[in-house]
């Protein structure tokens, strides 16, 4: 079989050999972060295409270059598929990442200065809902909202005790460390009754929603914003979804506002991404997803672990390790030592900063892909427990190795020699 980088492996060794080094990790790994997903090599074949070479600032028919006739096709029928993916009046397919999205509708909606509600960032937020460091949160007066401290549920009461005080122009909804259901339905009561436009950021649960295994914000929210590599499963980049009357000054705040061209060889991939999800097998996929990491929570529970809220309705699960005396840090480490990937993650009212952190953040999509099913989530929260618990790396990785050699990535396709 063809190698599919057999040019680049003549032309650039040095590259090559890294990207080969990448390859063999993630098939050797156990990928566990709940942000990552393996695209198919439909998706990849377009994303590495002579797509790549166009320039076609502006929109399908309304473009600042020559040429543009079948990319305006491929840009169409992107945003149709889309629009029919999430039952969505409006779709933006250009943003080129997640923080653009959200930033396209900042710069839609708001003048610096202007109130903001957004969720703290230690307690399962996103860094471009508002935080300090970010741009968000230095231009746009964001106040944060959380989750309580008794069962780490977002706290709608005080969401709503929030936006009253502060009268803000925008809530944005949306988390990518929150384990349970968002109830999108409630946060748009509270945004009617102060005035405030709704956003959603469905990033992590793009790839639920699709498969109606999650509220769908677009029913709720004025503006949704998502990445398409998630569990959505596509190429690296973003979206936006509205309601008709913003199409307009949705599509101006990306180009020209905040993009110049975009990138049409990902626009092309996340056409193909949302033709797969509107497939029966992408639906049968995700509800994988979700079986999987019931079976991983509830596993690792009986092991001693302690999960935010106890579970999980969605993709992720939160394990707070303050009573396995072992840092975030330290643990992400030590599962990387037995070829298990995760990431340290904050865990609500964290007693240590994010670099250490007390808790980290485990997902399925990844894994579901591969093929797991709910007997290897038992040999994961084993693996695990080995890991964190026993300090067994050996016996951690002799049972990741028999997993990932048993579901192997891209196996009949030769992506590499
Ligand atoms: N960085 C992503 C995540 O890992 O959740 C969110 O953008």
């Amino acid at each position: 079989m063809m190698n599919m980088f057999e040019n680049l492996r003549k032309f650039d060794p040095a590259v090559y050999s890294l990207m080969k080094e990448e390859l063999i990790r993630q098939q050797r790994n156990i990928e566990l972060i709940a942000s990552e997903n393996i695209v198919s090599v439909e998706v990849m074949e377009t994303m590495g295409s002579h797509l790549t070479n166009k320039y076609a600032e502006g929109y399908p028919s309304k473009r600042y270059y020559g040429g543009c006739q079948y990319i305006d096709e491929i840009e169409s029928l992107a945003i149709e598929r889309l629009k029919e993916v999430f039952g969505a009046e409006h779709a933006n397919v250009q943003p080129h990442s997640g923080a653009n999205a959200n930033m396209g509708v900042y710069f839609a909606v708001l003048k610096p200065g202007d109130k903001v509600m957004g969720m703290n960032l230690s307690q399962g937020g996103h860094l471009t809902h508002g935080s300090p460091v970010n741009i968000s949160g230095q231009y746009f007066d964001f106040h944060e909202y959380g989750v309580t401290k008794e069962d780490g549920l977002i706290d709608y009461e005080n969401v709503r005790k929030i936006a009253h005080d502060i009268k803000p122009k925008l809530i944005v909804a949306g988390a990518s460390a929150y384990p349970r259901a968002i109830d999108f339905k409630r946060f748009r009561e509270i945004a009617d009754e102060v005035g405030a436009l709704l956003m959603v950021d469905m990033a992590h649960i793009a790839g639920l929603v699709a498969a109606g295994l999650h509220e769908n914000p677009c029913e709720y929210a004025h503006f949704v914003t998502s990445t398409t590599h998630k569990t959505l499963r596509g190429p690296r980049g973003g979206i936006i979804l509205c309601k008709a009357e913003y199409g307009k000054v949705i599509d101006k705040a990306i180009f020209p506002g905040t993009q110049g061209g975009p990138l049409e060889h990902i626009i092309a991939a996340k056409a193909v991404c949302f033709k797969e999800a509107l497939s029966e097998k992408f639906k049968e996929y995700q509800k994988q997803v979700v079986k999987n990491a019931k079976v991983l929570s509830e596993e690792l529970m009986n092991r001693g672990f302690k999960l935010l809220t106890e579970g999980t309705d969605n993709h992720l699960i939160l394990v707070d390790l303050t009573n396995k005396n072992i840092t975030g840090k330290e643990a992400e480490k030590v599962l990387d030592e037995a070829y298990i990937t995760t990431n340290k993650n904050t865990i609500p009212f964290d007693p240590n900063g994010p670099f250490v952190t007390s808790g980290i953040r485990i997902g399925t999509p990844a894994v579901t892909t591969r093929g797991m099913k709910e007997e290897d989530m038992k040999v994961i929260a084993k693996a695990i427990d080995l890991c964190l618990t026993y300090k067994d790396i050996e016996k951690a990785r002799e049972l990741v190795v028999g997993l990932t050699e048993k579901y192997p990535i891209y196996n009949e396709h030769k992506l590499m020699n």
